[in-house]
């Protein structure tokens, strides 16, 4: 039976932070590579919606949505490698800032997406996304500030998924040039927190570079959906 495969997308999608936490968890699996630019019908026919992350799993099933595949490890994470007792305050915690993370903080860099991919834009349209977005991404920056505590994980003294959610999605503060994440200096620890971690780090590396053992070729990934 094939390892379970997380389906990811480059350039700079969110599944990068599943994919760490995979790794984290010690969940053997395999990763395929999806060009968000040009994206194939057989990847289209598994998401008609077109999105990743999906995951395909060793009984070739499909499953799409971050906090779905995020639930589906932790069900998988018996040692509470990147999870906690499910029920717990710990865990409760964890989900609701996976919650946030996956919802008005990823959703705030949309009008960024839109300014970058939408070809048929003004400089002035394209302006005006980028500073509605601003005023988004800020609000949703100092949210999360105040909800976070001393660290260094979102959850106190260990990792989990809710930091893999914000290693996916973190960076795109950086990405689009919105601002300098160092005016939000807990987030700023967390995110420096995670980003030195080596697992975290291979999984970013998986955008960029195809000869890691872990990726399959895309075509037979897509074929282990039944
Ligand atoms: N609700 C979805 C959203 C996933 C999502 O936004 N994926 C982006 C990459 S980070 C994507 O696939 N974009 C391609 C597109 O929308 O065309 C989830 O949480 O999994």
């Amino acid at each position: 039976m094939p390892n379970p495969t997380l389906l990811i997308g480059y350039p700079m999608g969110s599944p990068i932070g599943l994919a760490a936490a995979l790794a984290w968890a010690e969940i053997p699996h395999d990763i395929g590579r999806v060009d968000l630019l040009d994206r194939p019908a057989a990847f289209l026919a598994i998401n008609p919606r077109g999105e990743v992350p999906v995951l395909i799993d060793a009984e070739g099933q499909v499953l799409t949505e971050t906090l779905a595949i995020a639930r589906w490890i932790e069900n998988r994470d018996d040692a509470r490698r990147v999870s906690f007792a499910p029920g717990s305050r710990d865990a409760l915690r964890m989900w609701e800032l996976a919650s946030f993370l996956n919802t008005g903080f990823t959703g705030a860099f949309v009008p960024f997406w839109a300014a970058m991919e939408a070809p048929h834009l003004t400089t002035e349209q394209r302006e005006f996304l980028r500073s509605f977005g601003t005023g988004l991404v800020r609000k949703r920056h100092e949210q999360l500030e105040a909800m976070l505590g001393e660290g260094p994980w979102l959850v106190g003294e260990r990792r989990s998924l809710a930091d893999a959610i914000l290693l996916g999605v973190g960076r795109w503060v950086e990405f689009h040039e919105v601002f300098d994440v160092a005016d939000y200096p807990r987030i700023a620890a967390v995110r420096a927190h995670i980003e030195k971690d080596a697992v975290a780090q291979a999984a970013a590396r998986l955008e960029s570079d195809p000869a890691d053992p872990r990726v399959v070729d895309l075509a037979e990934a897509l074929a282990r959906a039944r």
